[in-house]
């Protein structure tokens, strides 16, 4: 994939407005949607990644072979910021997902190790209930067997009706088939 950084938002009049399909990243601070993000695209670096959670605060977009964008969002539920900071940051992510006309799908991603919790199940039913398409992913599948990620893959696709794909940096496994998933989201509306 050509990937070109586009710009940090802090603000939901700031973002572009112009007609290109866009596909964005949710989940958890610290889940790995930066991690994914560079591995889909191929470039090392093109979203910070850190191991300390609540990296991205901002909403990022970034520009797919001029055909799409990626949007990295703010990571919720991260407990070491301030209240007024956290609240500013789920405003602008609630905004973004109500608001964004152009958004074609939402890649959600749920960490392999930890349950599912009150804000990413309310994400995943929000997205049934907007008749959003999209993936879940199911994140650092290099740190779980391989039981452990298919029954998390099961409950995911029984309890919300979406594909589920495990996912590693680590090994790469799965990127092959959410690459493929992206492109299907973006085929559909062409
Ligand atoms: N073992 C393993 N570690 C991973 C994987 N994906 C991400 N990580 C690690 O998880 C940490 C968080 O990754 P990020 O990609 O920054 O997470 P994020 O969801 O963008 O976090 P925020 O920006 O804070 O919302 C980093 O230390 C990554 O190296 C994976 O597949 N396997
Ligand atoms: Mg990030």
């Amino acid at each position: 994939m050509n990937c070109r950084f586009v710009g940090s938002f802090y603000r939901y009049d700031q973002l572009p407005n112009d007609t290109l399909p866009q596909i964005a990243f949710a989940g958890r601070s610290n889940v790995g949607k930066s991690t994914l993000l560079n591995k889909l695209t191929g470039h090392k670096r093109l979203a910070k990644v850190s191991s300390t959670p609540g990296k991205t605060r901002s909403i990022n977009f970034y520009s797919v072979n001029d055909e799409f964008y990626f949007v990295d969002l703010p990571g919720y539920g991260y407990a070491r910021v301030s209240r007024t900071e956290r609240a500013r940051w789920g405003r602008l992510l609630e905004q973004y997902l109500e608001s964004a006309n152009r958004l074609i799908g939402l890649i959600v991603l749920l960490d392999g190790r930890r349950e599912i919790n009150e804000r990413d199940r309310e994400l995943l039913e929000w997205m049934g209930h907007k008749e959003l398409p999209g993936i879940a992913i199911v994140t650092k599948a290099d740190k779980l067997n391989r039981d452990k990620i298919n029954r998390k893959v099961k409950e995911i696709e029984s309890d919300f009706g979406l594909p589920a794909v495990p996912f590693s940096a680590l090994t790469g496994a799965g990127k092959n088939q959410i690459q493929g998933a992206i492109f299907d989201l973006v085929r559909q509306i062409n």
